[in-house]
């Protein structure tokens, strides 16, 4: 049978297992109990998975699929959204097929300027900090939420402006760290949790009423043109609003698109931060990374300290993207994904697993399995160069999930943050001054925790 620790009657592992760490903690089991265990929360089973045989197995769509149990807390308020919805829902096949065009390569193109834009909001922060530190994670998001909001949704949420994070972001914060928390209540206590509860349906009210205003201000603004057309040619939200499923020829309802507004607004910009967050520390770890990564930008922009990236550019800033997906190798900043059987099936030859067992795929440690070599710890971006590409296995490397259900945003992501790194090593020296020790935290998603370093533009010599 599958392996697990000694367990309590009742609740089973619940109270051994902290939910502020629970990532971290998962890894450390895994690295005791192997590439299969079972955690047993109350009366459910939650197998955690990260051998690369096993992955690769459980990556094959004719016999699983996405798992929505652990997500159940978190439909309360994004529903049938694309992240939540489960698989046999009809709105997630209806939403896939009306956004997927707004990811197609002509919509990347026409955001590159707005990131642009934005990431000018970032270096100029970074200008006026002259010298002193900056808050890397707090930065990343203001970047990118001013990014998902102005691509995405044709709205400003000014995150440059601000000195304490906007609204949206505690609510979303608070309202996430609730609904994991939720997973762990104890059934029949009810009373305990009623004031965190109600701070929740306030938390969600804000968000939702930061949804309606965008949607309320694009009709607005559709119905003062001429022609009664959304300004914002085919944006998200443009896409929302009135594009039709080719399959079905319907529209998405209004509660739809508001499950839709929050999904992307959250998954649109957390893990970015996280991801561009970690790039950041392991830069500023690695010297030689930091120098090959500039040599780079050099060589494209020279000594322009302000160029102007053009689409294609970004595309040639291989060794940056290198280093990004190494980032998200060690801590893929969305740190897992639960697949489920379709049918009552055997796994790995000789386990078991009941049609509807979730399985999380717990990415963080398949990233250090045996087929990353010797020294999984090490950071190096050349374990992504085309050649080491070539030769490794397939379904070692998951950061953005697997198959149908993986990542729509991926590409987004990428160009976001590869445009970023090269600004910024291209204008930075990036000093180490607090000699920052790596500590992981967790929300949903991952980032290093209490991270700052000092940004000084380089000299025209250096
Ligand atoms: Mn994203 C799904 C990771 C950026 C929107 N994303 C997923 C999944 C992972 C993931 C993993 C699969 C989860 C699962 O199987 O349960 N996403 C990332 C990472 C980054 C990221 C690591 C950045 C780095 N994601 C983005 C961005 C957007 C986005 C940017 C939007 C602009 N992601 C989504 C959506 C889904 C998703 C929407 C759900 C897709 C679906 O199930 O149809």
């Amino acid at each position: 049978t599958v392996p697990e620790r000694a367990r309590v009657p009742l609740v089973g592992h619940a109270l051994s297992v902290p939910t502020d760490t629970f990532i971290q903690y998962a890894m450390r089991e895994a690295r005791e109990l192997g590439p299969l265990y079972n955690l047993r929360f109350f009366n459910e089973d939650t197998w955690i998975v990260s051998g690369a045989d096993l992955v690769a197995e459980l990556c094959d769509e004719t016999r699983f699929r996405k798992s929505v149990l652990q997500l159940e807390t978190v439909r309360e308020f994004t529903g049938d959204g694309l992240f939540t919805a489960y698989n046999d829902e009809p709105n997630w096949r209806r939403a896939h097929n009306i956004l997927l065009p707004a990811f197609a390569f002509d919509a990347l193109k026409s955001y590159h300027p707005v990131m642009t834009r934005v990431a000018r909001r970032l270096l100029a922060k970074w200008d006026a900090a002259a010298g002193t530190p900056v808050a890397v994670a707090d930065d990343m998001t203001r970047l990118t939420l001013d990014t998902i909001g102005l691509c995405g949704f044709g709205y400003d949420f000014g995150c440059f402006e601000r000195r304490d994070e906007h609204p949206f972001i505690a609510s979303m914060v608070r309202a996430l760290d609730h609904a994991q928390r939720k997973t762990a209540f104890l059934p029949g206590l009810d009373f305990l949790y009623a004031r965190a509860e109600k701070r929740q349906r306030e938390d969600v009210a804000l968000m939702n009423r930061l949804a309606d205003d965008i949607v309320r201000s694009r009709r607005a603004a559709a119905s003062e043109a001429s022609d009664g057309s959304a300004p914002a040619g085919d944006d998200l939200l443009a896409l929302m609003l009135d594009a039709v499923d080719k399959d079905t020829g319907e529209r998405l309802d209004d509660t739809n698109i508001r499950y839709q507004m929050l999904t992307f607004l959250i998954a649109g910009h957390e893990t970015t931060s996280g991801a561009l967050s970690f790039a950041l520390y392991y830069l500023l770890k690695n010297p030689a990374v930091l120098a090959a990564a500039r040599a780079e930008t050099d060589a494209l922009w020279g000594a322009d300290p302000d160029p102007d990236p053009s689409y294609e550019e970004v595309g040639r800033l291989r060794y940056i993207r290198q280093v990004l997906d190494e980032s998200l190798r060690l801590w893929p900043t969305a740190p897992g994904f639960a697949v489920e059987p379709l049918e009552d099936t055997v796994i790995g030859g000789r386990y078991p697993v009941r049609k509807g067992q979730s399985m999380l795929i717990l990415t963080p440690m398949l990233h250090r399995e045996p087929g990353w070599g010797a020294n999984p710890e090490l950071f190096d971006p050349d374990r992504f160069s085309p050649e080491a590409l070539e030769a490794r296995p397939g379904h070692l490397y998951k950061p953005f999930g697997n198959g149908e259900r993986s990542c729509i945003g991926r590409r987004f992501a990428l160009h976001e943050a590869t445009l970023l790194l090269g600004l910024i090593v291209h204008r930075y020296q990036l000093l180490d001054h607090a000699d920052y020790e790596l500590r992981v935290k967790e929300t949903l998603t991952l980032k290093p925790d209490g991270f700052t370093l000092t940004p000084v533009p380089r000299e025209p010599a250096d």
